[in-house]
C-alpha cells in the first residue's frame, strides 16, 4: 500500500538531527521557507532555556528534492546542531543521578549502564526539531488539497485561554497566536496569566506544563479506516501526539467529558446544506463537533479537534530526590541546561506530527505515484460521493 513514513536520527548534542521521509508523491512542491519558519517557531516560545540562543535550526535537503519539488524518492532532511559536543567527554559528562520524570533511570537500566548520558541525549526534546521538519514537509502536500492545521497553547498551569476556534475565525486567531510569546491567541488576559505562571516557576526554580490544542480544517470525509485498529486515524493521531516528549494525555473533541454526559448531549446530529455540497464535507453539517471530526476512526467532514496535556519539564533547577546509580545512595537528581516550559514549542510539534498523520491518510486514500495522479483520485472520489 502507498503510504508516508518517517524516521528520525540524532542526539541532542551530536552533529545533527535527520529525518528520512518516504512516500512523498512525485511533483509535490516543497516550501523550504515554510518548513524553516516552523522550525523557528519551535525554537521560540516563553520559558525556553539557553539552547535556543545557540541554535538556528534550518533544513538542509540531502536527497529526494529537485528544483523545489519532490522527485518521488526518499527525502532526507538534515538539521545541524551548533552545540555539537557529544564526543567530548568533558563537555558531555556522565549523569549518574537520574531525574524523576525523565527517561534517565529506565534508559540507563535498559542499556545496562549507570550513566544516563546516552539516554538523555536521544530522549531529549531536541529531537522534535526533526519531527517538525518531517511534519512541515508533509504539510506541503496538505496545502495542495487546502488542508490547514492550526495549533496553539490552550492552558499553562491554571491559566486557560477563553476562546472558541471555528473555520471562520481561525486565521484571525492564528495572527493573534503569532503575536503572542506563549503562542496563545487569547488577548483577554490568559496570555499574561500564562507568562506569570511560567515566571513564578522560574523564580521557584521549578517548571511548568500545559495543554496544547490543534485544529485541522479541510479534510475530506472518509480519511482513515474503521476496518483495522491501527488504520483508525484517531489511533494514529493519538500515537503521534502521545509520542511527543513529556505528553501525558490526548483527547478528541469533547474527549474525557463525553464520559460524564448522556448520549443525547454528546453525539453531533447530522443535517445537510446544499450550499456546501462542493466542499470536502460534501454538504453534511453538524450543529456541534463533540466528536472532534472523527467517527469510527474516519474523518467525518468536520474540523479535527485534538487537545493534549504536557507535563512540566523534568529537569528542575531545585532538584528532586533521587540517587546515585553507582552507590544507590540518596542524592539530588542531576541538572542539565533545560527550559522552564517548552509548552509553546510543543504546540508547534503537535501541529506538525498531526499534519504528518493526516498526510499519510491522504496518501493511503488517494494513492498515486505523482501529485497529478493523487489530485485525479481525490476529485474522482468526491464526485462519486456527490453522485450517491
Ligand atoms: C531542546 C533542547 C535541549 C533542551 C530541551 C529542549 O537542549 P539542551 O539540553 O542542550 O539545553 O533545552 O530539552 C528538554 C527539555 C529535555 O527534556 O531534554 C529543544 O531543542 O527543544
Amino acid at each position: 500500500m502507498a503510504t508516508l513514513l518517517y524516521r528520525t536520527g540524532g542526539e541532542s548534542h551530536g552533529s545533527a538531527l535527520i529525518a528520512l521521509v518516504e512516500g512523498m508523491p512525485h511533483g509535490c512542491p516543497i516550501d523550504a521557507a515554510f518548513i524553516d519558519r516552523e522550525l523557528q517557531r519551535r525554537q521560540g516560545g516563553y520559558g525556553r532555556g539557553g539552547r535556543q540562543q545557540i541554535e538556528t535550526d534550518r533544513v538542509q535537503y540531502l536527497t529526494g528534492i529537485r528544483m523545489g519539488k519532490a522527485v518521488g524518492s526518499p527525502i532526507t532532511l538534515l538539521i545541524p546542531n551548533k552545540d555539537n559536543r557529544l564526543n567530548d567527554a568533558v563537555a558531555t559528562p556522565p549523569l549518574y543521578h537520574p531525574r524523576p520524570g525523565h527517561a534517565d533511570l529506565a534508559g540507563a537500566m535498559k542499556w545496562l549502564t549507570t550513566d544516563c548520558r546516552e539516554t538523555l541525549e536521544r530522549a531529549s526534546a531536541r529531537e522534535t526539531a526533526a519531527r517538525v521538519a518531517a511534519g512541515a514537509l508533509a504539510r506541503c502536500l496538505l496545502k495542495q488539497f487546502d488542508i490547514e492545521v492550526f495549533g496553539f497553547v490552550r492552558a499553562v498551569g491554571q491559566a486557560t485561554a477563553n476562546i472558541e476556534v471555528t473555520p471562520h475565525n481561525w486565521r484571525e486567531l492564528l495572527a493573534k497566536r503569532d503575536a503572542s510569546e506563549v503562542y496563545c491567541p487569547d488577548g483577554g488576559g490568559a496570555d499574561a496569566a500564562m507568562k506569570d505562571f511560567i515566571d513564578r516557576q522560574r523564580t521557584n526554580r521549578d517548571t511548568a506544563g500545559g495543554i496544547c490544542e490543534c485544529h485541522v480544517f479541510g479534510c475530506p470525509i472518509g480519511l482513515g479506516s474503521c476496518t483495522t485498529w491501527d488504520g483508525r486515524l484517531d489511533s494514529r493521531i493519538a500515537a503521534a501526539v502521545i509520542a511527543i516528549q513529556a505528553f501525558k494525555g490526548v483527547e478528541f473533541g469533547l474527549g474525557f467529558a463525553t464520559a460524564t454526559l448522556p448520549g443525547s448531549q454528546v453525539h453531533d446530529e447530522i443535517a445537510f446544506d446544499p450550499a456546501t455540497r462542493n466542499t470536502p464535507s460534501l454538504g453534511f453539517t453538524r450543529r456541534t463537533n463533540n466528536a472532534g471530526g472523527l467517527e469510527g476512526g474516519m474523518t467525518n467532514g468536520q474540523p479535527l479537534v485534538i487537545k493534549a496535556a504536557m507535563k512540566p519539564i523534568s529537569t528542575l533547577g531545585k532538584p528532586l530526590q533521587s540517587l546515585d546509580l553507582r552507590t544507590k545512595q540518596a542524592s539530588e537528581a542531576g541538572w542539565e541546561r533545560s527550559d522552564i516550559s517548552a509548552i509553546s514549542a510543543a504546540s508547534v510539534v503537535m501541529e506538525n506530527v498531526i499534519a504528518f498523520e493526516v498526510a499519510r491518510a491522504m496518501i493511503e486514500k488517494f494513492a498515486g505515484d505523482s501529485l497529478t495522479e493523487m489530485h485525479q483520485n481525490y476529485t474522482a472520489y468526491l464526485t462519486a460521493a456527490r453522485n450517491l
